[in-house]
């Protein structure tokens, strides 16, 4: 059976703002990815992932496209991307992009055309409607706060938008609308780039009655919406099948049946999905702005349920700990401060190890952490700005707020990139568009290469295992110890070998005893975060932090 190449593929996510700045502009730029791919190669990653760099005004960091045919200008040019694309693949590596097309910019050429009259071509291509009794058509939400409609005066109807209002969602039932994007898709495909991630792919088709919503904020009548798995064939069948494509779709709110449907080969729709069940593990009750400490057993169980649904049932997922939109992993799950490279490593152990193909975020690999910003004037995020207001009409004070934006903010993943100790942390020679974490001087990309014990090496050495181990890629996932709230342990097992994966999550000794295991003799310690981790499974003694990957054949 010939496998799909991206099951044994690690994939690298580069958030261009801040990345790597050759202008002094104080904003990354494609040059400065270009000369940063042979560290990005020295890692061993086999994809990277650009997130948005089209034309866009960026009132949401490029997830709001003026023009999916042209780069935006701050980051460089089409030559460019081209040269990018060309370096990247000369370093045998691939690389996908960012597709945004739930919504475009209200800046795009099609809304301003939709927008200049109720019999324009264009209107159509986005999702209009009649006030109802004077007010928005119905109850829906932003994600980013307030009511999801805004009313246009010119034309007296309101248009729908799940994220910004000026992020207009477009109207999927509209046959033409299909084409038009379709006909984009093939044009990045035709200039030679390995895949897409689709950004809240999942949300594209709403239910057409558009009735409020007596329980919540009307997602549930355009998650996983009606027509989805009809429209995701479509676009398979018209761009993906002809290219031998990564597919990855970033899935809101979904459910195991649908990323199942989503992922199994035989449907043809995508590859891989993004779920995010176990990134709410610190959203009490489901509230995201509030500080919360996380739920560990729940943690466990999420995963749990995904790695066994999925592969029980022939999907893929794709594994992830951050992201552009995420606090940083170490600061969120780990210790970024006593235990920040026992952690950071345990955590990388921890989700590379599971089946399914690992994301790893900018940074991530030399252990960036939050920046713990203290002044509101230090955030750039809409969506921390929209929280910002709401929860001071709630009535928490400033100290409040920020202690909340400290543990939940996007930007917590968007401070430039820690290249080195230098000023600006070797980002940019201008002024960086948002503040850097202070800790630069000590965790950064140069101090870590030069170190052969670090997290980066760690990384590493994972990302090289699954080339060598198709147990990684393949072998099923049974969770052990599962209710220990210390200890996150599962085993792997694909023909006659074992894996068994046994981290310790927090910072203080636990011994366990792996009974179940006591049959097998003597395993191999394939990586550990200690230099002198031990072999004897019975009593196991686990330092802080401290995770092992054995090997039993
Ligand atoms: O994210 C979708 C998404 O669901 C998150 O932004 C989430 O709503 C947010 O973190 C609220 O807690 C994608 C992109 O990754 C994000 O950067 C964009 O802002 C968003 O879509 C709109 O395009």
């Amino acid at each position: 059976m010939s496998e799909a190449w991206w099951k044994k593929s690690v994939v690298y996510q580069i958030y261009p703002k801040s990345f790597h700045d050759t202008t002094g502009s104080g904003t990354g730029d494609i040059q400065g990815i270009i000369s940063k791919l042979d560290y990005i190669q020295k890692l061993g990653v086999d994809v990277i992932w650009l997130t948005p760099v089209y034309q866009s005004p960026q009132k949401d960091n490029g997830y709001d496209i003026s023009d999916y045919y042209s780069i935006e200008p701050a980051y460089g040019t089409m030559e460019d991307f081209q040269e990018l694309l060309d370096e990247t693949h000369k370093r045998d590596m691939k690389l996908i992009m960012d597709l945004v097309i739930n919504h475009t910019s209200t800046e795009h050429e099609w809304f301003k055309q939709a927008a200049s009259s109720p019999d324009n071509d264009y209107r159509d291509f986005y999702i209009w409607k009649d006030a109802v009794d004077g007010e928005e058509p119905n109850n829906w939400q932003s994600k980013f706060g307030g009511s999801a409609w805004q009313f246009d005066e010119k034309t007296d109807q309101y248009y729908l938008h799940l994220f910004d209002r000026t992020q207009a969602d477009l109207n999927w039932e509209n046959e033409e609308l299909h084409e038009k994007l379709f006909e984009m898709m093939r044009f990045w495909a035709e200039k030679g780039i390995d895949g897409f991630r689709l950004d809240v792919i999942n949300l594209i088709s709403k239910n057409q009655d558009f009735p409020n919503d007596d329980s919540g904020d009307g997602r549930k009548f355009y998650t996983d919406g009606p027509r989805i798995h009809e429209y995701l064939q479509e676009m398979n069948q018209e761009v993906f099948s002809k290219h031998d494509m990564l597919t990855v779709g970033e899935m809101s709110s979904t459910t195991l049946e649908n990323c199942i449907l989503y992922t199994k080969p035989e449907r043809q729709e995508l590859a891989m999905t993004f779920q995010f069940h176990h990134l709410k593990v610190d959203y009490p009750n489901g509230e995201k702005w509030t500080k919360a400490p996380f739920d560990f057993v729940e943690l466990k169980k999420i995963l749990f349920d995904w790695q066994v649904g999925m592969h029980e049932g022939d999907g893929w997922n794709a594994l992830f700990w951050c992201n552009h939109d995420q606090p940083r992993a170490v600061s969120r799950f780990g210790d970024d401060q006593k235990y920040h490279s026992e952690s950071a490593k345990m955590l990388a152990t921890t989700l590379h190890m599971m089946k399914g193909t690992p994301y790893i975020y900018q940074g991530e690999e030399i252990g960036m952490t939050n920046p713990n910003f203290t002044a509101l004037e230090d955030y750039r995020d809409v969506e921390s700005l929209n929280a910002y207001k709401a929860l001071q009409s709630e009535g928490k004070t400033d100290e409040e707020i920020i202690a909340i934006l400290q543990q939940k903010s996007r930007d917590n993943a968007r401070t430039p990139m820690q290249w080195s100790a230098d000023e600006h942390a070797g980002f940019t020679s201008g002024t960086p568009w948002i503040p850097l974490a202070d800790n630069f001087p000590e965790i950064n990309a140069e101090k870590t290469l030069q170190d052969s014990n670090s997290i980066f090496y760690h990384y590493q050495q994972l990302i090289e295992l699954r080339k060598k181990y198709d147990i990684i890629s393949y072998g099923d996932y049974q969770l052990i110890f599962e209710e220990d709230p210390q200890i996150f342990a599962y085993t792997r097992n694909w023909n006659e070998e074992k894996l068994i994966v046994i981290s310790n999550f927090y910072g203080k000794e636990v011994t366990v005893d792996l009974q179940l295991e006591k049959a097998i003799a003597s395993p191999e310690v394939l990586l550990s975060n200690y230099d002198d981790s031990p072999k004897n499974l019975e009593q196991l003694n686990l330092r802080p932090y401290e995770s092992i990957v054995y090997y039993i054949k």
